[in-house]
């Protein structure tokens, strides 16, 4: 090589070296985030509480009429709760500080309506404090919720309401350090007791509460306070309590179009595309049916398998998880809340616990500039900071990423850098399967985070086509192979005897016996629904064969059919629900007078040994029966009281009740219902059976 070849090639090298590190990174597209938005994105799932006079009066939402003497926990433990919270890895929690009711959790200088005057901590008690306290040393942060609404306060409606609502905002963000979050709840105006009056109030949302205003107040007491409302500004609404958000979930809102109460919750599913603010979503959703706590609900609480697609559906859907506990009567969270917390927790560690695109070559269509600043492997070198990106007139981009051997994969994790916006608004994913590209799954939006799940796939290279409204910019991506969710089947039996075996995770095997054994693999293989018209007990297990894993075994015990029953002494035509191996259907047999009979002609005599009743299983469930008495017949004209009593604690804990009683034979029953737990006349059945020798 000549000295001028040589030249040449010093030359080229100090050129592209200066090229490369000058190329600039891309410019913001669209509505970004603040700090304190990024830092709150990153939060990733935190804890709602719900604790009020609601707690004791067994309410959702209080009418702000009963006395503040009811608030009556009797062993509050706030670092209980913290506890439970940072071991599943929590990173914060936000109280109600202030619900509906108007009741305050903190001794408010500005009402009486409050702690103050309760019998806990005789009337010296600070919940706020004590909470606040507990998270500074668990490592948690801490928001409060103040609700808008007050039906206890007498100025409700008018201009005074909003100077009691602010001043006690004022307190809240001024006594107890650092606010993460501030919660305004949608829900406004309607009935109350407000002050004595009684009566219904209707308030502009859109002006009454003069928002801009009450914002002001929060950042000038807590700069870096995330603001929920309907519309954000900080977060919005995620437009239901469901626990997930739209798959399509832009961080972008045109915020003047949305506020707190103005509906329009379709829109808050997906955001708006191109939208004017950054305004991302937050997913509330309680880990049971209620905010409040009831004991009726300690058996309702969410199964391993809803809590885990909660979190891929929101925290998986680039939003934020806001899970609520429900706080008892006791001033603690129910053990049942948090052993269900504790398997989420663990299954999500094993869901994530080996990334399988770590040391993989990673090969991009477009590098920004060709510079190694914004090459495609930054995108697996655990540095969120760190990206790979395009050039500015590159919309369309593939990334790939090549395995030395071949993997399983079912989970795949995208982020964008979204300081920059957010900009993905279509992508692809392929894997190579026996030589081929094979499309894994079509989606739209990333944002901060994207989690996909799909069917446990072999392959040797996965590629991801994007389509971007700027030049993408994507910072992370792994992948995983998720253990299966072994849970036990559940096992179902219809009015015409065809019983059903499922589990959420389709990719297991379900084996069964019908002889009362425990199944194991060499069972029959459960492939379709099947007819059952015998008694029996159909017990079943699910099995992961690639992790030889077995699940524990469920077991459901049928008795004779019930193909051929008839209810004879009603013509509702919603009786049929009271027999039809469907548990969330209900017959509520109304009358004008108690007591009300559920009459059935078996068919042909049996000989009976007891019974079995499911009260309605809804959410606001009726008619559930108390006193009852059983008769027999064998007629249908002379009846024999075989049994009568009581379901003991059926309000709080309305499970399946089992009657067992000296055998006698029959072809008639009678369920008599003398009286239920509302004190009212109607008699309510989710499922009724028999028990035969
Ligand atoms: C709703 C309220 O009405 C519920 O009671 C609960 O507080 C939930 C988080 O927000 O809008």
């Amino acid at each position: 090589m000549n000295n001028f070849s040589k030249l040449l090639i010093i030359i080229t090298i100090i050129l592209l070296s200066v090229s490369c590190n000058d190329v600039p990174p891309p410019a913001p597209f669209g509505a970004t985030p603040n700090e304190a938005q990024i830092k709150w994105q990153e939060m990733e799932k935190y804890a709602f509480i719900h604790f009020s006079l609601n707690t004791f009066t067994d309410q959702e939402w209080g009418f702000g009429d009963v006395s503040a003497e009811l608030f009556n926990p009797t062993q509050v433990d706030c670092k209980q709760w913290g506890k439970t919270f940072k071991d599943a890895g929590l990173t914060a929690v936000i109280i109600t500080a202030k619900h509906h009711d108007g009741f305050c959790l903190w001794p408010s200088k500005y009402t009486e309506y409050s702690v103050k005057n309760s019998p806990w901590r005789n009337g010296k008690g600070d919940l706020l404090k004590e909470l606040s306290d507990a998270c500074k040393e668990a490592g948690l942060k801490f928001g409060v919720y103040l609700s808008p609404w007050d039906r206890n306060h007498k100025d409700y409606g008018k201009q005074e309401y909003i100077t009691y609502f602010r001043n006690q905002l004022k307190e809240l963000l001024s006594n107890y350090g650092d606010i993460f979050e501030v919660w305004f709840d949608g829900a406004n105006g309607g009935t109350g007791y407000y002050g004595g009056a009684n009566e219904r109030r209707k308030v502009d949302t859109k002006t009454y509460y003069d928002w801009e205003n009450t914002y002001k107040i929060v950042y000038k007491y807590q700069p870096d306070a995330i603001i929920f409302g309907d519309g954000g500004p900080g977060c919005r609404w995620c437009g239901t309590e469901k626990g997930w958000v739209g798959e399509t979930n832009w961080s972008t809102l045109n915020r003047k179009e949305l506020w707190a109460g103005s509906g329009n919750s379709n829109q808050l599913l997906n955001g708006h595309e191109g939208g004017t603010h950054w305004v991302p979503a937050e997913v509330d959703v309680s880990i049971r049916p209620g905010w409040f706590y009831h004991a009726a609900e300690d058996h309702k609480v969410k199964t391993l398998a809803h809590l885990v697609d909660i979190y891929y559906n929101s925290v998986g859907r680039n939003g934020t998880l806001l899970l609520n506990f429900p706080i008892d009567r006791h001033g603690l969270i129910h053990k049942n809340d948090i052993a269900a917390l504790q398997m989420m927790t663990k299954t999500l560690a094993e869901d994530f616990k080996t990334n399988l695109a770590k040391n993989v070559s990673v090969k991009a269509s477009n590098i920004r500039g060709n510079s190694t600043v914004y090459a495609a492997k930054n995108v697996i070198d655990g540095n969120k900071q760190i990206y790979w990106a395009t050039d500015d007139s590159v919309k369309s981009a593939s990334i790939s990423l090549q395995f030395d051997k071949p993997i399983k994969f079912n989970r795949l994790l995208l982020q964008e850098y979204i300081r920059l916006g957010q900009r993905v608004s279509k992508f692809t994913v392929s894997a190579m399967v026996d030589g081929k590209w094979q499309i894994v799954d079509n989606q739209t939006t990333i944002g901060y985070k994207r989690i996909l799940r799909f069917p446990t796939t072999t392959t040797d290279a996965i590629r991801i086509d994007i389509k971007a409204k700027a030049c993408p910019i994507i910072s992370n991506i792994e992948i995983y192979n998720a253990p299966k969710l072994l849970t036990a089947p559940d096992i179902n039996r219809d009015r015409n005897n065809t019983v059903t075996i499922s589990t959420p995770d389709k990719e297991l095997d379900i084996h069964y016996t019908l002889d009362s054994s425990n199944p194991d693999n060499s069972s029959p293989v459960y492939s379709k629904p099947f007819v059952l018209t015998q008694k029996s007990i159909v017990k079943a297990v699910a099995i992961d064969k690639s992790a030889n894993k077995v699940s524990s075994v469920s077991s459901e015990s049928f008795d004779i059919s019930r193909e051929n029953w008839k209810i004879i002494n009603s013509k509702d035509k919603n009786k049929a629900f009271a027999l039809d191996g469907n548990t969330h259907t209900v017959w509520h047999n109304k009358s004008k007078k108690l007591p009300i009979d559920l009459i059935i002609d078996l068919g042909k005599n049996h000989t009976l040994t007891g019974f079995k009743y499911l009260p309605d299983q809804n959410r606001w469930s009726s008619g559930i029966i108390f006193n009852y008495r059983f008769y027999t017949s064998q007629n249908g004209k002379t009846w024999h009281l075989a049994t009568e009593g009581e379901f003991s604690n059926i309000k709080n804990s309305p499970i399946w009740q089992t009657k067992k009683f000296d055998a006698v034979d029959a072809r008639y029953v009678k369920l008599q219902a003398l009286s239920n737990t509302d004190n009212n006349k109607i008699a309510g059945y989710a499922e009724f059976d028999i028990i035969t020798k």
